[in-house]
Order: structure tokens, then sequence, then C-alpha cells
């Protein structure tokens, strides 16, 4: 089980595709590693200023492989607060800290954990046919993966709360009307929507990305006091990039910035 994983290089991007199709790419305890580890190569690789998630095949992610699961009665049941701490939450926390823009490409059903991975990216692209599944309460389980803090701060409590209670699916074009996603493409034209945006962070002014992505995450739970602190720290940092002065330069000499992400 090599290739449960797929990393693709690019000009100054990596696309990592989630690859077990047959199994609308769900989660097993290897895919979980590999996809770990394509992270921690992604975030040691100067070079790479934005990445691309996406799913091999006709889904997106359909969560936990259920097949790992199943047991009889009078087995011990699995231990999923373990599993939770082991692979789910240090992945959230991985996707969460990366200082690159994050795009996912979601090519069709995300489901369960699946769903919550999506919308813990930065920017949220769905083909027409994709749908999102708090799957969980189905199952009598709780959303995880941050499914219970997303969905209320990208929906509003009542759409989060009937999502999560009733498990039903969202389709592609109903999650970018409640502000759930970014934005809705055609499914032939999602990977070069992608594509296109991915290839445009690559010549961005990667560290103040960062810093945005920095600021937004700690505003959810921020005073207005203390997010005014934030912003001047890191604008003090920000402006003392060679992108910024670059993009000043650039300004005044009208002509296109040359952003090295430094
Ligand atoms: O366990 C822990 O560590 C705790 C963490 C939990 C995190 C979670 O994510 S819990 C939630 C788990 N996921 C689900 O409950 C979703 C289950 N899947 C579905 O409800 C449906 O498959 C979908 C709505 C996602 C898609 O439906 P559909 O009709 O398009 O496809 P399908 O026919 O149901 O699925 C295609 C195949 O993939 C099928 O196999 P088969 O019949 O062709 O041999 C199906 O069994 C398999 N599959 C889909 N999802 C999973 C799966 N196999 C294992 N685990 C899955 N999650």
């Amino acid at each position: 089980e090599n290739d449960l994983i797929l990393t693709e290089r690019r000009e100054g991007y990596r696309i990592i595709t989630l690859n077990r199709p047959d199994r609308l790419n769900s989660f097993n305890e290897p895919m979980h590693k590999a996809l770990m580890s394509a992270l921690i190569e992604t975030e040691a690789d100067s070079e790479c200023r934005a990445l691309i998630l996406t799913g091999a095949g006709r889904g997106f992610c359909a969560g936990q492989d259920l097949a790992d699961r199943l047991t009889s009665p009078g087995q011990q049941p699995p231990d999923l607060a373990a599993t939770i701490e082991q692979f789910y939450n240090p992945l959230v926390r991985k996707l969460r800290g990366l200082r690159i823009p994050i795009i996912a490409a979601v090519n069709g059903v995300a489901a369960g954990a699946g769903a919550n991975i999506a919308l813990a990216c930065d920017i949220v692209l769905a083909g027409r046919s994709a749908k999102f599944i708090q799957a969980f309460a189905k199952l009598g389980l709780v959303p995880d993966s941050g499914g219970t803090w997303f969905l209320p701060r990208l929906v509003g409590p009542a759409r989060a709360r009937a999502l999560a209670l009733l498990a039903e699916p969202v389709s592609a074009e109903q999650a970018e009307a409640w502000g759930m996603i970014w934005k809705t493409t055609d499914d032939a034209g999602l990977m070069d929507e992608a594509h296109r945006l991915a290839s445009y962070f690559a010549t961005q002014p990667t560290i103040g990305l960062g810093f945005i992505k920095q600021a937004l995450d700690v505003s959810e739970t921020n005073d207005l006091d203390r997010q005014l602190e934030l912003e001047r720290d890191l604008q003090g940092r920000a402006g003392r990039t060679p992108d910024y002065r670059e993009g000043v330069a650039a300004f005044f000499e009208k002509r296109q910035p040359k952003f090295t992400g430094r």
C-alpha cells in the first residue's frame, strides 16, 4: 500500500491526492501516515508556496474507513479517542498550521472527517456534483476533525446544528450559498481552477499570506484588543520582508511585483 497518497510538484506548489478511490479515499492508518509524511515534506519545502488537496476517482474522502471499525458483540469496542488523538487531530492541526494557502479541490462526496478536513483548508472549491455530509450522527458519533468548531463559524449555529444532527448531504451549490465553501465550479473545470489559484499563490508574498492565515485563525477566539495587538505585531514583521519592499517599489514603478516568498 505505497501510493495511498500521491504528491505532485509543480512550479511553486504541490498537489496532494488521497488515493484509495475504491473506498472513496476513506482513511485507514497507512493513508493517515502517508498523508502526514506528505504534509511534513511539503512544510519543509521552501520552494512550495501553495498546496492543493484533492481525491482520486469519484469521491473526495468518505472519512474513516469503517471496515476497520467493524466489531462483533462481545468484542472490545475500538478506542476512538485514541485514533482521534493519534491521527485526526494532528492532521487538522497540521493543515491549519501550514503557512501556505491550502486549496481543497472537492471532486466528489466529502463525508464525515472527509468533510471537515476539506473545511479545515483555506479555500474550498467544489465540483458541482460534490456533496458535504456530516455523516457522524447516523453512526452514533460526534462530528470530529474540527467539525463542531468549523461548522458554526462557517454557516452559523442554526445550520450547524441541523447539519450535525440530521447528517443530511449539502450540495456544493448550497454550501457556496451558505458560505461554507468559497466556490462551486463545473466538475470538469475543478482542477483547472485549483491549479489557477495555486499558481497565482505561488507568485504572491508567501510570508504575508501566512500571517493573514495566522491572524484570521486566532480572531475566532481573541477579543478586539488582542487582535489589534496581533495585527500590529504581524504587520511589523510583514513590513520587514523583502516582498513588502518589492510590493511598494512595483506600485510606484507601475509594474507587476516579482515576489520571492521571502
Ligand atoms: O473511527 C475513528 O477513528 C473515529 C473517527 C471517525 C471519523 C469519521 O469520518 S466517521 C464517518 C465515517 N464515514 C461515513 O460514515 C460515510 C460512509 N459512507 C457513506 O455514507 C457513503 O459511502 C457516501 C455517502 C460517502 C457515498 O455514497 P455513494 O452511494 O456515492 O457510494 P457507496 O456505494 O456508498 O460507496 C462506494 C464504496 O465505498 C462502497 O464499497 P462497495 O460496496 O463498492 O464495496 C462503500 O462501502 C465504500 N465506502 C464508502 N465510504 C466508506 C466506504 N468503505 C469504508 N469506509 C467508508 N467510510
